[in-house]
């Protein structure tokens, strides 16, 4: 039996939960002062909220109900859509290096689709894929909005790395179980899914209105987001950290599972072209050093996707 092969989710440590944070950057974007607060969440936070975002309320809510009707499934019909990799179902184990978590998943690239999907597949792809180009669109006006307040040229810098044809993003649904009562009484939370910086340039992520977001501040606290199924939350990845030499910090954040009531959250990870270099931008390096080598999309993927969910991944690119 290979040491992975069974997931011993019971023997993942419990963790105390902490209280709600209200000092999460919140950023309207119809609001002309949006470019300043923008960057300021990215140097501070990695991370921050928007409303005000133009995505409609239909597309989000058509999804939702898709995911939650798959998810609803019988355990032998979802495994029908595994294994996630490229894409297709996943249950506790997350990536292949031995992470789990009590969370259950597909994972999407939008490339390649399972052909098994649910009980109507047509349906399930077309709201994902009108999802996903509301929700991209959204992103790249926020990756120009930064390019702006960072006042770099052209404005699409980042955002024409999200629009490529070749463009390597990745779409996540995660459906975490409610947490049996008489556990969750003991103020105590299980991983859902354990701490990790997202690898990619910027993810954009709703979640219905459970909790169970946490981030990691840089004095090394983690504060519970509170959730907020009318808003999506922004996490700056290492991509974007590299890109600006380090301005902007990848935020480290996981999922803990504690309350009584399910979470369903839906994640667009924009990631640019295989082949592209990933590198700070030379106007950013002004009298700088670079803090990084140069590397691929490609090069730090496959790297990546051999470490464990908690690893800092941007060691092995960074110059000593
Ligand atoms: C984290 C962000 C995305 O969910 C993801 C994850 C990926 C996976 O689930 O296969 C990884 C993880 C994520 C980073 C390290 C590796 C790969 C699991 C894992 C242990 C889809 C992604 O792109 O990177």
């Amino acid at each position: 039996m290979g040491v992975f092969s069974k997931p011993a989710i019971e023997q993942l440590p419990l963790i105390r939960n902490c209280m709600p944070f209200s000092g999460i950057p919140l950023i309207d974007l119809s609001q002309p002062d949006s470019k300043a607060l923008l960057i300021e969440a990215c140097q501070e936070f990695g991370f921050f909220k928007v409303i005000n975002h133009g995505v409609p309320m239909d597309l989000i809510s058509k999804l939702e109900a898709e995911a939650i009707n798959f998810f609803s499934l019988p355990l032998s019909e979802k495994e029908k859509a595994g294994p996630p990799n490229p894409s297709g179902y996943g249950n506790k184990r997350i990536g292949s290096s031995g992470d789990i978590g009590r969370v259950e998943y597909l994972l999407l690239n939008p490339q390649s689709f399972p052909s098994v999907f649910g009980q109507n597949p047509d349906m399930f792809r077309s709201a994902v894929s009108d999802y996903l180009s509301a929700v991209r669109k959204m992103a790249c006006e926020i990756l120009e909005l930064l390019a702006d307040g960072l006042m770099i040229q052209p404005r699409n810098v980042f955002s024409k790395l999200l629009m490529d044809e070749q463009s390597d993003s990745v779409f996540r649904l995660n459906h975490y179980p409610p947490y049996p009562e008489r556990q969750a009484l003991s103020g105590k939370c299980m991983i859902g899914f354990g701490e990790h910086t997202d690898p990619q340039i910027i993810s954009v992520l709703r979640s219905n209105n459970t909790s169970g977001l946490q981030i990691s501040l840089r004095n090394g606290n983690w504060i519970s987001v509170p959730p907020d199924e009318n808003s999506f939350f922004i996490n700056v990845g290492d991509s974007l950290q590299v890109m600006t030499n380090g301005r902007f910090q990848s935020v480290k954040h996981r999922v803990l599972t504690n309350s009584c009531k399910s979470r369903v959250s839906m994640i667009y990870f924009g990631g640019p072209p295989l082949s592209e270099k990933i590198a700070p931008l030379p106007s950013l390096m002004e009298g700088e050093e670079s803090h990084y080598k140069e590397f691929t999309w490609f090069e730090y993927k496959r790297s990546a996707y051999n470490t464990r969910l908690a690893d800092n991944r941007l060691v092995f690119f960074q110059k000593v």
